[in-house]
């Protein structure tokens, strides 16, 4: 039962959909110290099937009145992208610390309208779902990349590809909702900022809308000459792969899955592939949430991507955008790094 356990910290969520209700089973299930009290989502039988998980979440039918509620301490963002930052600045409004789900924004100037709302209370209370940072893979190259032994590193190389994505979704939409990823998987693996992209998309299949770009080539000039490439194919079809390696001057280190079995079935010898992209990355979010609530616990700062994250990741997406549209490099225009975030 919820209830029996150490349950400091209660959480409500906004946004109970395939992602949120698969944070609100983790946190309930998995994380020590937390319970979820409360549910929304704007389809009620959504909130209702997720509470019915969770032992004893209030459903709420207002965004608002649950972050405001008293059986609220903490709230996890995963609605719709496009009001994840209007949810944020409620909550930043209530003073109640909050996990913002990818991207933090869907326009720079909202994410930028975060990093001052935080900036103003003057105490971190932001956090940002980049769940590639916890992901053993991805934490298992960085410390090799940290350790020294390869040299400095030179080249963040990385691979995202999804089986599908709706009819329609346009560039703007995969470098918004997907490639976010990746931008932050090269800032956060190199310990540089991106200065400068450079985009370029194609249209992978005849059928698929005449606007569709739905496979997206990034070259990212970072700060301190290095660089990054992406490739971000959200139709793959075969099924959901992330990959980064970190090129460096005496070595490369690349994620791995080693938990793989080899298959042999029906005259094919080989590993299978996911075709869905929450499992494949489902320690990375069970890790996210229990650093999460610690941070809560323990009241020091969450060891994963902050509001600043959120808005950088905003702004090289803006510029991301407008390059893919201009076919030109566009420079990452962005304020001053705020003490709040050194
Ligand atoms: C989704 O929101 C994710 O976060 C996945 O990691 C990404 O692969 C997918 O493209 C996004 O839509």
């Amino acid at each position: 039962m919820a209830t029996e356990k150490n349950s400091s910290i209660k959480v409500g969520i906004i946004g109970t959909g395939g992602m949120g209700t698969r944070h609100a089973g983790n946190i309930h299930r998995l994380v020590d110290g937390a319970v979820i009290s409360a549910v929304y989502d704007i389809d009620q039988s959504k909130a209702a099937h997720a509470a019915s998980l969770c032992d004893s979440a209030d459903i709420f039918d207002d965004p608002i009145k649950l972050i405001e509620s008293s059986s609220v301490d903490a709230v996890l963002i995963a609605s719709p992208d496009d009001i994840h930052a209007e949810m944020t600045l409620a909550c930043l409004l209530a003073g109640r610390p909050v996990l913002c789900e990818k991207p933090l924004a869907t326009k720079v100037e909202d994410a930028l309208s975060v990093v001052q709302a935080e900036m103003k209370i003057g105490k971190r209370l932001v956090s940002v779902g980049f769940m590639r940072r916890f992901d053993p893979q991805h934490a298992a190259v960085k410390q090799a990349v940290l350790s020294g032994e390869l040299g400095e590193p030179l080249l963040w190389k990385g691979v995202h590809r999804n089986a599908s994505v709706p009819f329609g979704t346009s560039g703007a939409t995969i470098l918004t909702n997907s490639a976010g990823h990746d931008m932050d998987s090269a800032r956060f693996l190199l310990g540089e900022e991106i200065l400068e992209v450079y985009v370029s998309g194609l249209r992978t299949r005849p059928e698929l809308h005449e606007d569709t770009r739905d496979l997206l080539i990034l070259k990212m000039t970072m700060s301190n000459n290095r660089l990054a490439v992406g490739e971000v194919f959200v139709n793959a079809d075969y099924g959901y792969e992330v990959s980064a390696e970190v090129v460096c001057q005496y070595g490369t280190a690349v994620t791995q899955q080693p938990d793989k079995v080899l298959l042999r079935h029906k005259s094919h010898r080989g590993f299978y592939v996911s075709s869905d992209w929450l499992s494949p990355f489902e320690d990375a979010y069970v890790a996210e949430d229990r650093a999460w609530i610690e941070s809560l616990q323990t009241n020091r700062i969450f060891k994963g991507a902050s509001a600043w994250d959120g808005y950088m990741t905003m702004a090289v997406t803006n510029a991301c955008i407008q390059s893919l549209h201009t076919g030109s490099i566009i420079p990452v225009n962005t304020i001053q790094k705020p003490e709040l975030y050194q």
